[in-house]
């Protein structure tokens, strides 16, 4: 049980004082951890909460909204107005940026994904919440959707909270990556998972299968090298893993290594990729670095693209730093080809 643990608290407080920081961050986050928390008590208590099936809606992506889409996007909203640390908000399900009462407004900029992997929620999955905080840009007091668009290196923290066996939060903030396990009982998060790393090498791929003929060549290269095992160039044999959840997928990432892959394909260039750059990829990639691991999308690294649009989209490969090294020098020998 949590026994003498350090709490989230207590781990942030110490954290600041090191770097003379003034506590506004700890405070955000404890109002952040309040709509995890609550929506971490509806998944566990699932159809007995009403909290299952379709809301009947679509959101901004034109993805069908689960009632618990909705719920833990009002969650996150509610939690993170009057706490007077937030300039605005932007989250999956909704359209523009979400304004805070000048009455409550503070420095920072909260996006999020409030319950990602949705789709398994009505099967048992494990799924999560993911988000990322900016400062917001000097001199301005009401932020517009453009003062989000920063890109994923002026992050001053990302986590997610994935709610499986047991609700945990992973989180940086600039000074490597450390987990939390929630005690239900107390209803609080207690650091069991100090300086979580990488491991540089894998044998473990994630990637969704039913799209192989869709993808480019160096992804084709890649999972056929794996798929080839001792007999082919690798020399080993390669497992693969997919949860359709990001949040889970990258949580088995952080904690045994493995590579995790939404690449661009034929079906969706034009979106420009499946994952969204500011409040998936972005948060996902500062965890992942702080890790010791590496996050592109095959050609650039995903923390320095310039954000063009809010739910603007990327390509996604991250994880075990020499596996995504592989994947890139892929990318650039295909593309000297071509
Ligand atoms: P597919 C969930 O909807 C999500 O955004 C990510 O969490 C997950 O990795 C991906 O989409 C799954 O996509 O095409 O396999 O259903």
């Amino acid at each position: 049980m949590s026994g003498y643990r350090k709490t989230l608290t207590h781990f942030l407080i110490e954290e600041q004082r090191l770097r003379q920081g003034e506590g506004v961050l700890t405070l955000l986050l404890a109002d952040v951890m309040t709509a995890c928390k609550t929506i971490s008590d509806l998944v566990d208590h699932g159809e007995l909460a009403g909290a299952l099936g379709t809301h009947g809606t679509e959101n901004v992506q034109g993805e069908e909204q689960k009632k618990l889409d909705v719920q833990s996007n009002e969650l996150f909203k509610f939690c993170n107005t009057i706490g007077g640390h937030l300039a605005g908000m932007a989250s999956e399900e909704e359209d523009d940026i979400v304004t805070v009462p000048a009455e409550y407004r503070g420095r920072y900029l909260l996006l999020f994904d409030p319950l990602d992997g949705s789709s398994n929620i009505d099967v048992n999955v494990s799924v999560g919440s993911i988000f990322s905080i900016l400062r917001c840009p000097e001199g301005i007091d009401t932020p517009c959707a453009e003062d989000f668009l920063q890109p994923g290196t002026e992050q001053v923290c990302a986590g997610y909270t994935v709610y499986g066996p047991s609700t945990m939060l992973v989180i940086t903030t600039g000074d490597g990556v450390n987990g939390f396990t929630m005690d239900r009982n107390v209803g609080e998060f207690f650091l069991t998972h100090p300086d979580l790393t990488i491991p540089e090498e894998t044998k473990e791929f994630a990637i969704n299968m039913s799209n192989q003929r869709h993808w480019e060549k160096p992804v084709q290269r890649y999972i056929d090298e794996c798929l080839q095992g001792t007999e082919g160039p690798r020399g080993r044999d390669f497992n693969m893993r997919w949860v359709a959840s990001m949040v889970a997928d990258v949580h088995r990432i952080i904690s045994r290594g493995g590579v995790f892959m939404y690449p661009i394909d034929d079906r969706i260039r034009e979106k420009g990729g499946k994952l969204r750059l500011m409040y998936e990829a972005n948060p996902m990639s500062f965890i992942i670095e702080q890790a010791g691991g590496m996050s592109s999308t095959g050609r650039e690294r995903i923390m320095e693209l310039q954000p063009k649009e809010l739910h603007q989209r990327v390509p996604v490969i991250l994880g075990s730093k020499k596996e995504v090294e592989r994947i890139v020098s892929y990318h650039e020998e295909a593309d000297q080809e071509a």
